[in-house]
């Protein structure tokens, strides 16, 4: 049986994580490992990578509304008036910050309602950072209305360059016009191919009775444009889920359109890896995994690991405190043990007489580590350590 793309990406992240962190413990000071460990870290980020997805649509068409209901929550709450919003770029981050993008420059910003209407509009961006977990599988660009007259250029245009699909909302009291039309036109083949319509504000008294036959019209005009054309009650599928996107209330979350509408996205997503996959199994097969094979046994491969995490150590901690010196003294010292874990395969003689000099040197400060830290010991780790050093340049006298 064939495998499902979702398959062949979970293989494809499995085996870049595994490379990346064989290719990580390996001598990075050798060029071709250098070489396989970036492409391994490329590799890895673009099967990874959240997927960019762009809302576009004419003004209060629902676009935020409709963004609004995909984070599952508000995560910008600003008194200034949606005419004057540049566009807003939504991405994960472990808290919620503020950064805004300007032709000129930018800045992080503590409290947004600090800033006035004319900044704002002098704004290309406003960067927005959050924990919320639907950011780690997509990121959002919610731009300002199209048919906004204040605004010159138009946003949609500015980042469909960056993004991989895009999501048009279409008021559904007068959906699909033909100035959405022609600015739809504007737009990449290829990137019109993968992207949606959502019909919004199906759920007004003036629309739901002749449903069927306003999603007829608008299929027959715009079918063609777009992968998939879904009706959405945006503010009921903003109720039915929780802040953490969990479905509270599932009828109402498939009747609003909102289940259709993830699902949709989600194997846009997988479309858009799939294209990477032939890339990545080539850069796999070629690049990588030939220099993972080759990677040096023994001695020599260490001494250059050694001498390049020593130096990188030593002067990290020019200005370090007592207790981070410890510290990365025991870090060294174990990296260099999974080093050897990972390379000696053919257990060398020296090795081995390596192998036990770090286990030594790893119990004496480690037991430092756990005694009152003083000056005095401090230099007594510095000094294990140095002597170490001294004697793997000095190895053939050990061996
Ligand atoms: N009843 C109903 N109201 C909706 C729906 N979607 C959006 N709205 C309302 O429509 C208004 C405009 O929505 P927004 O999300 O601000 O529209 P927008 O496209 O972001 O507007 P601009 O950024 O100003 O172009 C708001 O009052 C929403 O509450 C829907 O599906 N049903
Ligand atoms: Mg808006």
């Amino acid at each position: 049986m064939q495998d499902q793309p979702s398959e062949i990406q979970a293989e494809l992240e499995r085996k870049a994580s595994d490379a990346l962190s064989r290719l990580y413990q390996a001598d990075r000071g050798d060029k071709t490992v250098a070489k396989a460990y970036d492409a391994a870290l490329d590799l890895h980020t673009l099967l990874t990578r959240p997927i960019k997805v762009a809302i576009g649509g004419e003004f209060s068409s629902g676009k935020s509304t409709f963004v609004n209901m995909l984070l599952g929550q508000h995560v910008v709450d600003m008194q200034a008036s949606a005419s004057a919003m540049p566009t807003v770029h939504f991405l994960h981050g472990a808290k919620t910050t503020y950064r805004t993008i300007g032709t000129k420059h930018s800045q992080s910003i503590a409290d947004i309602n600090t800033l006035r209407e004319e900044d704002l509009h002098e704004l290309e961006c406003l960067e927005v950072t959050a924990d919320v977990p639907f950011l780690k599988q997509f990121e959002i660009f919610d731009t300002p209305g199209t048919s906004d007259p204040s605004r010159s250029v138009d946003q949609l245009l500015t980042v469909v360059n960056q993004v991989d699909f895009v999501i048009w909302c279409t008021n559904a009291t007068q959906a699909w016009r033909e100035s959405e039309r022609r600015m739809w036109e504007n737009l990449p083949f290829e990137l019109k191919q993968r992207s949606l319509l959502i019909v919004t504000h199906v759920d007004l008294p003036s629309i739901k009775p002749s449903l069927n036959r306003l999603m007829k019209r608008i299929k027959k005009d715009a079918a063609p444009l777009f992968k998939k054309i879904i009706p959405m009650e945006l503010l009921a599928a903003s109720s039915a889920r929780d802040k953490t996107g969990k479905v509270t209330d599932q009828a109402a979350w498939e009747a609003s359109g909102g289940a259709d509408c993830l699902e949709a996205m989600a194997a846009i997503s997988i479309e858009v890896r799939t294209d990477v996959f032939q890339n990545a199994i080539y850069d796999l097969e070629n690049k990588i995994i030939p220099v993972i094979e080759n990677l040096k046994t023994g001695a020599a491969s260490f001494l250059s690991y050694w001498a390049l995490e020593f130096t990188t150590t030593q002067s990290r901690l020019l200005d370090a405190d007592n207790t981070m010196i410890l510290r990365a003294h025991l870090k060294l010292i174990e990296g260099a043990l999974a080093f050897l874990d990972g390379n000696s395969k053919t257990e060398a003689a020296e090795a081995k007489i390596i192998i036990a000099r770090l286990e030594e040197a790893h119990d004496f400060i480690k037991i430092i580590s756990l005694q009152k830290i003083t000056d005095q010991n401090i230099q007594e780790s510095c000094t294990a350590i140095k002597q170490l050093d001294w004697e793997f340049k000095n190895l053939t006298m050990l061996t």
